[in-house]
């Protein structure tokens, strides 16, 4: 028989060692709805996962059912997260932006047999009811809970306490392995139906150890702050298992972000490490931040979507931070190419993470060579091992040992990576490939312009064309024709879009994505 392999439960990783080594440090620093702080050690971590854990077998579930986690960012998150990791059943952390039709699909498609919400969320209760697996709903409340059909529904409290009996049973882990199924991360991509990504207990140690370690050089001195909340891939990274990775520390806020509650965090809390996205940057760059607020930071991370270059300039300008981009995607779990400390550039995503792999490819599959556009391709242990009940679009993107990112990529001679937009939003106008995203930042330079996305077009001739669809700032005066005017100044004429629309406001999903499919329709109304 070929050796078992070695037990890997990630709870243990990222928890119960740091518990037994340091357990007066600090883990978390939660703040609360109404501005109050709460702060964990590791022990007192490992106490509530243990706990939660036992309450979880008390209840009867077993290892690998789902358990869909619907919850603001607050200790009980990680603690309900962790806990399913450590008996091996498999949570599922989803938007707390969905509407309570899209909770009830996940709960269906994914067999939840547990559903736990905070207070905020509780009305998603009825939304569940009747779901065909589901048999307990816990919610985080002292208050009134929701009614739900076919399931037992207890407070977070009384769940906890019904574990007594279980406390030793759970205080061992589930014998998993690396490769034991641990947690899924729904993904709704550009057609808009959720896919459940499936991923391994080792991968949360490869993220670790890849970006975290590498590009971060993460320490346990390290405080982190995600403005991107927990159930997103990035979140999950930046607020459990990167500062967890080392016995450092994350600050968890519960609300919903904003300047002035981000400007709190930075001030009372002194995060070293600051996660965001393009979008959430410019919001604390209009809303007139004072110029020391990144004092403690040593780095800013951003990803989600390309950073615009002038943004950039403009963000590290005012605030003297560095400024760390990057793409990753749920399927690969977190960042695989990414800017370094030291070595940015505005434009370019950065450079490959090491013990990532990316490669750049035409529609044929055979590689392109530096300077020119393509596919691209990551590989790394921290791939997702499929989409739960999806073969088609699982062969699609799950290739071997390469993942299809869906992203048009180049790279140049010394290795940097930069975006030119979605593959299948990159338009080709006049046989010359031209990307969204640069005309998006042209755009985005005027004084006036709020949104903006640019896509194809047929014009009268069935030829594909650069149109942008713009959200204009309150109050401005500019025309479609003055726009057309600002993007000839800097752009070659046949990047320059052959027409404006100005729009109200542009769809978005329900993580605030625009989405780009239907910005398109509307352009071809
Ligand atoms: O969107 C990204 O770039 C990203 C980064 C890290 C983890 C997950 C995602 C989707």
């Amino acid at each position: 028989l070929p050796p078992a392999p070695e037990l890997f439960n990630a709870a243990e990783w990222l928890v119960t060692r740091h518990a037994r080594a340091t357990p007066d440090r600090r883990a978390i620093t939660a703040v609360d709805l109404d501005g109050s702080v709460r702060t964990l050690t590791y022990a007192q971590v490992e106490d509530a996962v243990t706990r939660f854990a036992a309450a979880l077998l008390a209840s009867g579930v077993r290892p690998e059912e789902r358990l869909l986690l619907c919850m603001g960012d607050t200790p009980e998150l990680l603690t309900a997260f962790l806990a399913g990791l450590r008996i091996g059943a498999v949570p599922v952390p989803v938007s707390t932006m969905l509407k309570p039709a899209d909770i009830a699909t996940l709960a269906t498609d994914s067999r939840a047999r547990l559903v736990a919400l905070s207070s905020e969320f509780a009305g998603l209760g009825t939304a569940v009811s009747g779901c065909r697996d589901l048999a307990d709903v816990v919610v985080l409340t002292t208050g009134d809970l929701p009614e739900v059909t076919g399931a037992r529904v207890r407070t977070w409290d009384a769940f906890v306490t019904a574990g007594a009996d279980f406390l030793e049973q759970a205080a061992t882990p589930y014998p998993t392995v690396a490769d034991s199924p641990a947690f899924w991360l729904y993904t709704s991509g550009t057609t808009g139906k959720p896919k459940g990504a499936m991923h391994r207990h080792g991968s949360l140690r490869d993220t670790a150890e890849t970006y975290a370690r590498h590009v971060l050089a993460i320490g346990p001195d390290d405080v982190t702050f995600s403005v991107a909340k927990f159930f997103f891939a990035y979140g999950l990274g930046n607020t459990l298992t990167f500062p967890f990775s080392v016995g450092a520390s994350t600050v968890l806020d519960r609300s919903r972000p904003s300047p002035a509650g981000t400007l709190r965090v930075l001030r009372e809390h002194r995060p070293t490490l600051f996660f965001a996205g393009p979008t959430y940057y410019a919001a604390l760059l209009a809303a007139g931040l004072p110029g020391d607020a990144f004092a403690g930071v040593r780095a800013c991370v951003s990803a989600g979507e390309a950073f615009p270059a002038a943004l950039f300039e403009r963000f590290t300008g005012t605030f003297g931070v560095e400024m760390l981009d990057g793409i990753g995607s749920t399927e690969m779990l977190h960042i695989f190419i990414s800017g370094r400390p030291g070595r940015t550039r505005a434009g370019a995503t950065g450079e490959i993470v090491p013990g990532y792999e990316a490669r750049i490819v035409d529609d044929d599959g055979a590689p392109v060579p530096d300077g020119t556009p393509g596919n691209l391709y990551v590989k790394g242990s921290s791939a997702a091992t499929g989409y739960w009940s999806r073969m088609d679009v699982t062969r699609r993107v799950f290739q071997g040992e390469w993942v299809r990112t869906g992203d048009t990529y180049v790279r140049s001679a010394d290795g940097f990576y930069s975006s030119l937009g979605r593959t299948d939003d990159i338009i080709k106008a006049g046989g010359i490939w031209v990307s969204p995203t640069e005309v998006e930042e042209r755009l985005r330079a005027h004084p006036q312009v709020n949104q903006v996305v640019v896509v194809s077009v047929p014009d009268e001739a069935g030829l594909d064309k650069p149109v942008a669809c713009v959200v204009l700032l309150p109050g401005a005066t500019t025309t479609p024709d003055e726009l057309v005017a600002f993007c000839r100044d800097s752009l070659a004429a046949f990047k320059r879009p052959r027409h404006i629309l100005v729009f109200e406001e542009l769809p978005t999903t329900a993580t605030g994505k625009l989405q780009r499919f239907r910005v398109r329709e509307l352009a071809l109304e």
